[in-house]
């Protein structure tokens, strides 16, 4: 779908199969960004002549885009960061600051590291302890371990939407649901599912959610941290600098309103206007359909490569997988497979992902991994296995396999 406005893959030979490392960007993005830095850059909240006014209403505007996109009811509540690593480590500092020692916070064992490390810091500094929902043997997140690991304690739950690893939707609802029964707010971490699920924060009643403009079509360089605004009036900024006071003297300062406070100094500015036309170009290209479509790109992936013999398929297999299917050929080591496939000119990623507390619970040092994203379609599969079959024909006459 709609590969004709990606310039890096129209009229390419590459099979590109790593989108949820980083998604190829549509023409429509790479003109705004040109069109911002050739003709209306100038630094924003500053400037009081029309270039700055322009700027500073074409950042706010993005903000405005993302407040619709994700449905949060005000653009107080959308916070712009470098991309999902920064809104989860500002989240975890400043978050983990206002709990007391002793005091828990829930993360799952498919957590990326982005979901997890933060948190371990976090903790060490407040004194915090982190338990983990459990991954069953089909690569599913066991709600009852959720349920077991509570503490009275608990004060936060963290949790991917979607697995990076092995692209496990996970029971979002169920989760929220539990802990607002218990009273406790829910953080999501939206960078594998934001591109790929319709996603309204006020449906799902979550507290926060992260997320990256460069896995949504969007540049590098930019994210989004959504948070409740009275959840994000009890946090205090990690950086100071301009633009994020209200008042300054030799001694002390204030802090401007809400999202302002969280963005000290020059932001990413045309980075935010590019997030923003790509969730424009999103929209326009109808979110359900895409949503559809890399469902049933997963679905015939996961049965293409169900089909060929000496695979090791990762992940629950079934309708909650979602945009990625991870995989081992034979006995070869991931990294020696990935090379052969980089030779028939298809890019995917090998390795632990960002995620080896998951990839250790696998028992296998690392995984290839074929990711999807709207420009693919099933021809992309279908190389992908006429290479896989091609290599593994090569390593059988060798003997290897
Ligand atoms: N996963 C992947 O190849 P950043 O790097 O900040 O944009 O996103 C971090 C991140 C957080 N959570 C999840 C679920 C992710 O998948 C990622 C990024 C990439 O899987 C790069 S490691």
């Amino acid at each position: 779908m709609f590969k004709e406005e990606f310039p890096l893959l129209a009229g390419n030979s590459l099979t590109y199969l790593d989108s949820a490392a980083t998604t190829q960007k549509p023409e429509a993005v790479l003109q705004r960004l040109d069109r911002f830095y050739g003709k209306e850059n100038a630094n924003v909240h500053r400037a009081l002549y029309p270039l700055g006014d322009g700027a500073t209403a074409s950042y706010e505007e993005s903000r405005t885009r993302v407040k619709h996109f994700l449905n949060a009811p005000s653009s107080r509540e959308i916070v712009f960061t470098s991309g999902t690593t920064g809104s989860l480590n500002f989240l975890a500092d400043s978050f983990g600051e206002t709990l007391s020692r002793g005091d828990h916070i829930l993360l799952s064992e498919m957590e990326h590291h982005s979901n997890l490390v933060p948190w371990q810091m976090a903790a060490k500094r407040y004194g915090l302890i982190l338990d983990f929902i459990p991954v069953n043997e089909k690569g599913r997140l066991d709600l009852s371990g959720m349920r077991r690991n509570w503490h009275e304690k608990t004060k936060l739950v963290s949790v991917t939407h979607i697995s990076n690893l092995l692209g496990t939707v996970n029971p979002l609802e169920e989760i929220i649901d539990f802990a607002h029964g218990k009273g406790v707010p829910v953080a999501v971490d939206a960078a594998q599912s934001v591109s790929r699920l319709p996603i309204d924060v006020q449906e799902l009643d979550c507290d926060f959610l992260a997320f990256s403009g460069h896995k949504i079509y969007g540049p590098t360089g930019i994210g989004v941290l959504y948070g409740k605004e009275h959840l994000l009036e009890r946090l205090s900024p990690r950086f100071g600098g301009g633009s994020m006071i209200s008042s300054v003297s030799l001694e002390e300062s204030t802090w401007a309103e809400l999202p302002q406070r969280f963005e000290a100094g020059t932001p990413p500015i045309a980075e935010a206007v590019g997030l923003g036309e790509a969730l424009n170009w999103l929209e326009s290209r109808g979110r359900a359909g895409i949503s559809q479509h890399e469902s049933l790109l997963t679905a015939y992936g996961i049965e293409k490569l169900r089909s060929l013999e000496g695979i090791e398929l990762y992940g629950t297999g079934e309708e909650d997988q979602l945009g990625v299917i991870s995989f081992n050929m034979g006995g070869l080591h991931a990294h020696d497979t990935v090379q052969f496939l980089s030779a028939g000119d298809l890019a995917l990623r090998a390795g632990h992902h960002c995620a080896q507390p998951l990839i250790r619970k696998l028992g296998v040092p690392s995984t290839v991994r074929a990711s999807f994203a709207v420009y693919n379609d099933t021809s992309d599969i279908d190389r992908l296995a006429e290479v896989l079959a091609e290599t593994m024909n090569y390593f059988r006459k060798k003997g290897v396999l």
